[in-house]
């Protein structure tokens, strides 16, 4: 008692009604209104085989939906307060003359949907206070119900068959549901006797009913009736429903339902005027007649119908063409639903009928109207008119032909709308169409769903919807909206596209001119559209958009234009393939949040990367004041492939701060060290190929001094000079006594000398590749001093590299050794040349000599 006690403060101590599991059984939820100590348990669907005791101030017992087969009698005698409780769809079999005793109180009791066979007249008895019975499903036979207890009902449900008179002792009856939808009712016919003794009633179920005939007189004595509902009796028919529309004027009657009085698979129907002729002289404000196939509606019925009348369903028909559609600006309706038409039905058990006396056929009523479809908005194409190229071609994609076909008008398909009707519906209709330009009637339409249809292309433009504030066009498959398709809806603040396939034509909007003329709209949604990309001024005339659904798209960053919409509240990019929010959306995303004004931002399921590149990002998260919804949720992808959840950003930023310093470093030192190796390399080349490039570097240069080579037309190279001697300064005494003595002056050879021949003013290094190149051989008088001759190793090296480059690799080098030169005294570079070349020593003897200059002669010229 402590315990229940202490719940119960706590309940009092909350001003909110909140359900809590209840101390007595943890299985039940408790709750109580503020600052009561009475309260409710739901002990629903909890596989409860035996009932829980319950604490004495408990109001509201609920123990639906579970396995009870049995209440044991005085259960509920401490309840001395219990109003309400429930046993639907539970196993009870009986209901005795105990079950409820002690509980005086009780109003209502539903044991609806068990499988009870007795029900003791003493069971009511001292509920002197119960109004509301519900036995509806069980395996009673009503006749043998004693009602001597009951006489304070007001509403009772029950089940209902084959009784031919409701018995007198139910007077007080107000709402009566013997539905066969939610039980079992059978009356085959309803006559004045049925409901005699219930003049009360203002709510009455009759659906379900097998109901074949009401004959006049069955509601004319219920004054109160307010609701009536005749559904699925199909046999009753239009027809059968004139008896009903006679008693109606001497009723109250405010909503009649006749949905389904009519067989799935019969011919259509027409509704006729003498159907709804008395309807007129109702006050009926709510009319269904779902599901009734009709086609065709008799010219004139629309001005019988009742003046009252505001909200209309009639979905799920087959309405066609016809002239009725000219009344149809003067049906005083508000709301209408004409969802459903030409859907689709699968075969069902049908009704067998008693009667009837066969009616006309609809289809033969109906030849004189023309097979169209009033909701077949296609441009109009009359039977003998066939579509001719320029109507074709004012369908094109071409904007400018649009905007031809608007400023003509003749070319829009005329709508009809009652004038006062403010909702339209007009889902899953089944129709595959384009919107072509369409022109409604006047109207003040506020609202249109045509979502769920296959309206796959819109042209538009819609125009006389002024007043539309809402507008619905998801799910249709639609791939194309034209630019002027908006151009006459300003008022339009929701708008919702999703599920379509308009990524296929909004990335192309790149100046934002579908949605240019709706400077009102304040929330759109896009979701599930396959859109790859916005461009950035798509968004340009929405100053005023509140919410944003994106989700579900494929875009890989926010391109679209955010800055300038001060009022957005909420932005959905759930679901999309963003890696990370660029810096700049970042701040653009900051700025519109303005103080006190909170911006929701979805981003759940997006493939973010947590990397060293996105560290702002993450950084972002926990700082910006934006509300990331979800946030827990949302995952991302590290630099090793792993996938974490983002749940505390500002530690996985610390982390990440951690790992890209020493990534940074790395990097520095990873580049440093690649500059370092690059200019190793760099210079090992350039010392590898000094000589190649020196050679090249001159040549080039005397080139451009146009020291052309002459070259003669048979390819042979005519050379200035037939050799070139190289030779240290201290050589020259052999050089220019022996060297041009012999073979200048004897051989007649043409030999180049430093001393003589360089021409002067040119570098002393282009001069000697000059001269190299312009000589047929080029002969080194080897000695220390050449070696030691920085100039005679650069004639060296130039000769080289030019019998490598210029010559094709001929020989062009002669060494001549002037003094013996021990092998290791030799650079590797003369070395090389000695050992795979010819050379020659000078002989200091006289007949060896001889032998020399012959041999040098030889090879020179
Ligand atoms: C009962 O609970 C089950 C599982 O908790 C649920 O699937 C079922 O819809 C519930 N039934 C009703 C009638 O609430
Ligand atoms: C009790 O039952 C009546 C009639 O069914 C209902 O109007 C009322 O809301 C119920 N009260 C509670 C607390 O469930
Ligand atoms: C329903 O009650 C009948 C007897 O009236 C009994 O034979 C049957 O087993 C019961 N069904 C269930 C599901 O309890
Ligand atoms: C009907 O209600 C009245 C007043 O509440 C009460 O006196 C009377 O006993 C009730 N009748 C039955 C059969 O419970
Ligand atoms: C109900 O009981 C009466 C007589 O007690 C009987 O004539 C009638 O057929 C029964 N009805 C049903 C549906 O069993
Ligand atoms: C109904 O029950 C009352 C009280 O138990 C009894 O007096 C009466 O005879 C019963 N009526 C019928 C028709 O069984
Ligand atoms: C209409 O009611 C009369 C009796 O009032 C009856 O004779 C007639 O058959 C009923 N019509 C239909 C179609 O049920
Ligand atoms: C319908 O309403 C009008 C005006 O409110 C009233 O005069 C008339 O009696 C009502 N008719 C019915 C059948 O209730
Ligand atoms: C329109 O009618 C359909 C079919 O009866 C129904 O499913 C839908 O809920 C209705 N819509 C509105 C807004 O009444
Ligand atoms: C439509 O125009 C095209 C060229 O614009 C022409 O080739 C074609 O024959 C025309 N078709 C008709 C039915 O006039
Ligand atoms: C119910 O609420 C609190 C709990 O009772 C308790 O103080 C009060 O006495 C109880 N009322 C009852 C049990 O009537």
């Amino acid at each position: 008692m402590l315990i229940f006690a202490s719940v119960i403060l706590v309940f009092i101590s909350t001003s909110v009604i909140e359900s809590r599991r209840c101390a007595f059984d943890t299985r039940c939820y408790c709750s109580s209104p503020p600052g009561s100590s009475l309260y409710k348990v739901d002990c629903s669907n909890r596989t409860i085989r035996y009932i829980p005791v319950f604490p004495k101030n408990v109001t509201s017992i609920d123990l639906s939906f579970n396995m009870i087969n049995r209440i044991p009698d005085l259960h509920f005698a401490v309840n001395a307060i219990l109003r309400n409780i429930s046993f639907s769809h539970n196993l009870l079999n009986r209901l005795d003359s105990h079950t409820f005793s002690g509980s005086s109180e009780l109003s209502s009791i539903k044991v609806d949907n068990n499988n009870i066979s007795m029900v003791s007249a003493e069971t009511f008895r001292f509920l002197p206070k119960l109004r509301h019975l519900d036995l509806k499903n069980n395996k009673l036979n009503f006749t043998n119900l004693n009602l001597t207890y009951l006489s304070n009902l007001t509403s009772l449900g029950i089940d209902f068959l084959n009784v031919i008179q409701f018995p007198a002792e139910l007077a007080n009856l107000k709402s009566l549901d013997i539905s066969g939808e939610s039980g079992r009712c059978e009356i085959k016919i309803l006559t004045p006797d049925t409901f005699k003794y219930l003049p009360g009633l203002n709510a009455l179920k009759l659906s379900a009913c097998k109901i074949n005939h009401v004959y006049k007189g069955t509601f004319r004595n219920m004054k109160n009736l307010f609701a009536l509902d005749l559904s699925f009796n199909t046999c009753l028919k239009f027809s059968g429903f004139v008896n009903v529309t006679y008693d109606l004027p001497h009723t109250s009657i405010k909503i009649l339902k006749l949905n389904k009085i009519h067989k799935t698979f019969e011919m259509n129907t027409k509704l006729m005027k003498f159907h709804v002729r008395y309807l007129r002289y109702t006050n009926i404000t709510e009319l269904h007649v779902d599901s009734n196939r009709i086609q065709q509606v008799e010219k004139g019925v629309i001005s019988l119908l009742p003046h009252t009348i505001r909200n209309l369903y009639m979905s799920d028909n087959v309405f066609s063409y016809g002239s009725y559609l000219s009344e149809i600006f003067i049906l005083p309706v508000h709301f209408a639903n004409v969802s459903f038409l030409f859907d689709t039905h699968n075969p069902e058990i049908e009704e067998i009928c008693e009667h009837h006396d066969e009616e006309p056929s609809a289809n033969q009523r109906q030849q004189n109207d023309e097979g169209f479809n009033i909701f077949d908005i296609r441009p109009f194409h009359r039977p003998g008119k066939r579509q001719t190229n320029s109507t074709f071609s004012k369908l094109n994609k071409d904007s400018k032909l649009e905007k031809n076909a608007f400023q003509s008008l003749d070319h829009s398909k005329f709508f009809p709308l009652p004038r006062l009707l403010k909702t339209l519906i007009y889902r899953q209709c089944q129709l595959r169409y384009e919107i072509p330009s369409l022109r409604f009637s006047d109207n003040t339409l506020e609202y249109l769903d045509g979502s769920s249809n296959i309206f796959y292309s819109w042209k538009g433009p819609l125009l006389n919807l002024n007043h539309v504030r809402f507008l619905n066009l998801s799910n249709n498959l639609c791939s194309y909206v034209s630019k002027v398709f908006f151009l006459s809806t300003p008022n339009l603040q929701i708008m919702h596209v999703d599920n379509n396939l308009l990524g296929f034509v909004l990335p192309d909007d790149v100046n934002g001119e579908i949605l240019q003329n709706l400077h009102k709209l304040e929330e759109i949604n896009l979701a599930y559209n396959r859109i790859p990309s916005l461009p950035y001024k798509f968004f340009k005339s929405q100053a005023l958009l509140k919410k944003i659904s994106l989700s579900g798209n494929m875009l890989d960053e926010i391109s679209f234009k955010i800055s300038h919409m001060i009022h957005l509240r909420h932005l959905d990019l759930s679901y999309n393939r963003l890696s990370s929010i660029s810096k700049d959306v970042r701040d653009h995303l900051d700025k519109t949040v303005r103080p006190n004004m909170k911006l929701e931002l979805d981003l759940t399921g997006n493939p973010f990367k947590c990397t060293c590149e996105t560290i702002g990002f993450v950084k972002w998260m926990f700082q910006t004041a934006i509300k990331l919804h979800n946030q827990r949720k949302y995952q991302c992808k590290l630099s090793n492939g792993e996938k974490i959840f983002i749940q505390n950003p500002s530690r996985l930023y610390e982390k990440l701060k951690k790992e890209c310093s020493s990534f940074t470093s790395l990097i520095i030192g990873t580049t440093v060290v690649m500059l370092l190796l690059l200019a190793i390399i760099s210079w090992a080349m350039i010392y590898r190929y000094r000589w190649k490039l020196r050679y090249m570097y001159y040549m080039v240069k005397n080139r451009y001094h146009g020291q052309q080579p002459i070259t003669s037309t048979e390819n042979e190279r005519i050379y200035t000079y037939d050799a070139f001697i190289s030779y240290a300064d201290n050589d020259r005494f052999f050089v220019h006594e022996k060297f041009l003595n012999k073979l200048e002056d004897e051989s007649g050879l043409k030999l180049c000398l430093h001393k003589r021949d360089f021409l002067p003013g040119i570098d002393i290094a282009a001069n000697i590749t000059n001269a190299i190149h312009e000589s047929r051989k080029v002969v080194v008088i080897m000695s220390q001093h050449f070696l030691k001759s920085y100039w005679c190793m650069f004639e060296y090296n130039m000769a080289r590299i030019e019998s490598i480059y210029s010559r094709n690799k001929e020989n062009i080098l002669f060494l001549v050794f002037l003094e013996e030169l021990s092998s290791k005294d030799l650079p590797l570079i003369v070395l090389e040349l000695v050992q795979s070349q010819s050379y020659i020593e000078y002989p200091h003897d006289e007949y060896g000599n001889e032998v020399f200059w012959t041999k040098l002669t030889e090879v020179l010229s």
